[in-house]
């Protein structure tokens, strides 16, 4: 029988975490009457007194936020990391059965607009351009102190974000999370054995064909991953070999505000739904204990996971045989970046509405 990706399922394999994901593309035909999602479309306030995040406002500690213009950053008044703690040291019992250690670190919350009603692609570009120039310097702050520097977005409620006005937060620790870890290995790996980073190659294999590419600029190449588990997964890559949000020039910088604006916009536009999903950067580690100080192997990315998978109320629930075996999508990269390529790039469907 000859290979149809389109009918037959097979597996793909993710060479950043070393592993295997299941694709199922005949699965999307199976009928749906499973959960469905609420669908939030009701405008917001540019300004809603009872956010902790709106300027002017009390947070939950008290505090009253500045009157901002643009971006503004705090310490998480609720930090998972704390800076304060007993030494690292390892303690195992049970023949290592039982293993821990102790860890610090900080957590900030990054506000991306002083307007309450807008998310990123709604943002004008310089707008979001502030918002790149901030995860830049937060970024080259904290990785002066800290193995690790989590930059992540979690947006909508399905995504467990506690508040819709538009914010990221940072978290950066003594130590090195576990998929960074299997991430940086990956990339040490294909560095030693082909002297050139692992997604600078991808790129240029994903340029070549253009069947994943959802957007494409001087710069800066979005694809679904040949690999992605989320049904609408992308990685934000430059083209250039870059380790760190630090070493963008101001150029690549605008650049990058300049793909995210109609990147992001398709991925409302798909479902006519502000799009949920969680977003993060994946660079250079700061000093890591045991660990040597060249980083030449690292590519800067950005990962955004979307749930949704059929429409704005049905999302793709990791359960099963996911949990339990191995990742599983119905849709495969190609059909996912096929339906983003239809949709409108630059009318956002609000504008359309009014
Ligand atoms: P999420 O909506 O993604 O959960 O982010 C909001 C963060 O804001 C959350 O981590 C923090 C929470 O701890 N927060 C404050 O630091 N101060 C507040 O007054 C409320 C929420």
């Amino acid at each position: 029988m000859k290979f149809d990706p389109v009918e037959h399922p097979h597996r793909r394999y993710n060479p950043l975490l070393q592993q295997w994901i299941l694709v199922s593309p005949h699965r999307t035909k199976r009928p749906w009457q499973g959960k469905q999602e609420d669908t939030d479309l009701s405008q917001r306030p540019g300004y809603d007194p009872k956010c902790y995040l709106c300027p002017r406002n009390v947070r939950a500690n008290g505090e009253v936020n500045p009157d901002y213009g643009a971006t503004y950053v705090f310490e998480n008044d609720f930090a998972a990391l704390l800076a304060e703690g007993p030494d690292d040291t390892l303690m195992s019992t049970h023949n290592g059965l039982m293993t821990s250690r102790p860890v610090t670190g900080e957590c900030r919350v990054i506000c991306f607009s002083p307007r309450h009603d807008l998310t990123l692609p709604e943002m004008a570009t310089d707008e979001i351009l502030a918002v790149v120039d901030l995860w830049c310097e937060q970024y080259l702050e904290l990785v002066q102190k800290h193995a690790w520097v989590q930059i992540i977005e979690n947006k909508g409620a399905i995504m467990g974000c506690s508040n819709p006005h538009p914010h990221g937060q940072v978290w950066a620790g003594s130590f090195l999370p576990t998929e960074p870890a299997q991430v940086d290995k990956s990339q040490r790996e294909y560095w030693r054995e082909q002297g050139r980073p692992l997604l600078l190659d991808y790129v240029e294999a994903e340029l070549a064909d253009g069947s994943r590419t959802v957007e494409v600029n001087d710069h800066w190449l979005v694809v679904i991953p040949y690999w992605a588990m989320w049904p609408y997964e992308t990685l934000l890559l430059p083209r250039r070999h870059v380790r760190h949000l630090g070493e963008l020039t101001s150029a690549e910088r605008q650049s990058m505000a300049d793909i995210l604006k109609p990147f992001l916009t398709r991925y409302d536009n798909l479902f006519e739904t502000s799009f949920p999903y969680s977003m993060g950067w994946h660079q250079a580690p700061g000093k890591v204990a045991g660990m040597d100080d060249n980083r030449d192997h690292w590519q800067l990315h950005a990962h955004f996971y979307p749930p949704l998978l059929r429409s704005a109320t049905v999302k793709k629930f990791m359960v099963g045989y996911e949990m339990l075996a191995e990742a599983q999508r119905d849709i495969t990269a190609e059909q996912a970046a096929a339906a983003l390529a239809k949709v409108s790039a630059t009318e956002h469907f609000r504008q359309k509405q009014k």
